[in-house]
């Protein structure tokens, strides 16, 4: 049978057509989620950007409205781009967002909800004071390198701080604004923080983050029990890397904790695809949550042939992992609403070499979680020093390569036979002084007999003591994507397939060890329903 839009995802956001990017100022009022995101109105590509706008009272069914920002003012009348929102004292929320002005520089503007007894918050005013921030001969700011305003935060000197992305050379850095009032706003002498060769910083994030367990905190909270996030989408690489470290905010400088670095070796909240994110907090249920965007993998001529690019990713709670080393991210609980028809996968053991089919679910609209469990760690693979960069090592050593202990894992959006595949598994190496290394790779290179798409090979390695702890993996399963969340959600891959075998019903759901020696495997799988999105 024909599916007549095979990509279209069953429960991760998109508009009904057309082009989106980057998630735009979460937040939560009156009890409604709101998103705004980057959208062209007018095609599936890149272009005519506007914050479209969508609420939600579970983030997972989501209810259209009107384009809440789009150009309207000689300070945004050639884009609205991306920023975010800030909700006052008294509760009242308020925009800051990138405007691309008459001479295309960028500059920074203000809305405000036009009526605030409209809970949905359909209509929002811009002030007449607009740009409230723009690049001038006397402080030397790139007119094309200032853009991305953060949620702002007070400080103890009753001064608002916000801090917009920027570059000189290939320093990529954060400028930081203060403001009493919200209006005027002065830039200060010295960025939050800056770091060399990491090239222009889009969409910065920054916020507190608590030693103290899961719960989220107000993005103007600080003190002995917080540590601070610094987050840059880089530009060059379209990778986001984040450090964790402290915020002084008498002197107003950040300093990541030692060994917390901001590019190549750092640390990345997807190692997929996954980019513009933005963190807000859910005052109703203290959680912070992260959105991002996933943009497609598939050619510019097949997003113009389906009429539609870019989904954002399933909200993610985000908290500091005990070690106080990383974050941990996992998928709202929310979620879970749409599980149906489970089945359990009663623990048995894959002897090395082995598929196993799960059956019972929808295959390509799911949420599988599974343990794996090891026994015997002789046969690991001896790590090479060498091998320090886990995406190469994932593509290198693919699914379909043997190993000793791994690759071991599911393939999902799998074709009957196996013409067509996503690969996502661990590998287990010994490393220095007896420590096992776990490393966890998404294998995209057999995902589609369609050549024309991007199948890179995404990997990571996972701060994870096999020795100790089980290995668990979940991944969500949406027609085109798959999000996975390893170690409990201490390493994340999401991952844009398109098969041409493995669609709707045709898809197909494995466990599979390919190393020689057996795991023992236990978890769940669910078909998840489809959500109302717009
Ligand atoms: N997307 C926006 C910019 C931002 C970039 C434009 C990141 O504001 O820097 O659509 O994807």
């Amino acid at each position: 049978h024909q599916v007549k839009e095979p990509y279209r995802t069953g429960y991760h956001f998109q508009p009904p057509k057309n082009w989106i990017n980057d998630p735009n100022g979460p937040l939560i009022y009156k009890g409604i989620y709101h998103l705004f995101y980057q959208y062209n109105p007018k095609g599936a590509v890149w272009g005519n950007i506007v914050w479209a706008h969508s609420t939600s009272t579970d983030l997972v069914n989501w209810t259209p409205h009107d384009a809440a920002i789009y150009p309207s003012q000689p300070s945004d009348i050639n884009g609205c781009w991306s920023g975010s929102a800030t909700i006052l004292p008294g509760g009242k929320p308020v925009i800051l967002y990138t405007g691309i002005n008459p001479q295309n520089q960028q500059v920074q503007n203000l809305a405000y909800p036009k009526n605030l007894s409209d809970p949905y918050l359909r209509e929002w005013t811009k002030v007449p004071q607009n740009p409230l921030m723009a690049p001038t001969q006397a402080n030397q700011i790139n007119a094309s390198s200032f853009r991305d305003p953060t949620t702002a935060w007070l400080g103890p000197d009753k001064r608002w701080r916000v801090i917009i992305g920027s570059k000189r050379d290939q320093t990529g850095f954060a400028i930081l604004y203060r403001s009493k009032d919200f209006l005027n706003w002065v830039k200060a002498k010295h960025p939050l923080h800056s770091a060399k060769k990491t090239g222009m910083w889009e969409c910065p994030d920054f916020y507190p983050v608590s030693i103290k367990g899961q719960n989220g905190l107000h993005t103007s909270e600080n003190g002995p029990d917080v540590k601070h996030v610094l987050k840059a989408s880089l530009d060059n690489t379209k990778r986001e890397y984040y450090t964790i470290g402290t915020y002084n905010i008498h002197k107003d400088i950040y300093i990541p904790d030692k060994g917390s670095v901001e590019s190549d070796a750092g640390l990345r909240y997807d190692y997929g695809k996954f980019y513009a994110s933005k963190t807000f907090f859910d005052s109703s249920k203290n959680r912070r949550i992260l959105w991002g965007w996933i943009n497609e993998s598939s050619s510019v001529e097949d997003d113009i042939k389906k009429g539609w690019s870019g989904i954002q990713a399933i909200p993610r709670k985000i908290w500091l992992d005990k070690s106080g080393k990383q974050l941990v991210q996992w998928p709202v609980a929310e979620i879970e609403k749409l599980r149906e028809k489970g089945v359990k996968l009663p623990s048995s053991v894959l002897k090395g070499g082995s598929v196993h089919e799960v059956l019972g679910v929808t295959a390509a609209q799911a949420d599988v979680a599974i343990t794996f469990e090891i026994s015997d760690f002789k046969k690991a693979e001896v790590l090479d020093p060498s091998w320090t960069d886990p995406q190469l090592l994932c593509s290198q050593k693919n699914a379909s390569v043997k190993g000793g202990l791994g690759p071991f894992g599911l393939l999902v959006l799998a074709s009957k036979g196996l013409k067509e595949y996503t690969a996502v598994f661990y590998r287990i190496f010994k490393g220095h002084n007896n420590k096992y290394v776990v490393l966890l790779c998404s294998d995209q290179s057999r995902s589609s007999l369609n050549q024309d798409n991007d199948k890179t090979t995404y990997g990571a390695f996972l701060k994870v003591d096999p020795l100790h702890e089980k290995l668990s993996l979940r991944s969500l399963i949406d027609h085109s994507v798959v999000e996975s969340f390893a170690g409990q959600g201490k390493a994340c891959i999401t991952a844009r397939v398109y098969p041409t075998l493995a669609i709707d019903v045709d898809a197909h759901l494995y466990a599979f060890n390919y190393g020689t020696d057996d795991v023992k495997i236990t978890g769940s799988a669910w078909s998840l329903k489809t959500a109302e999105i717009n």
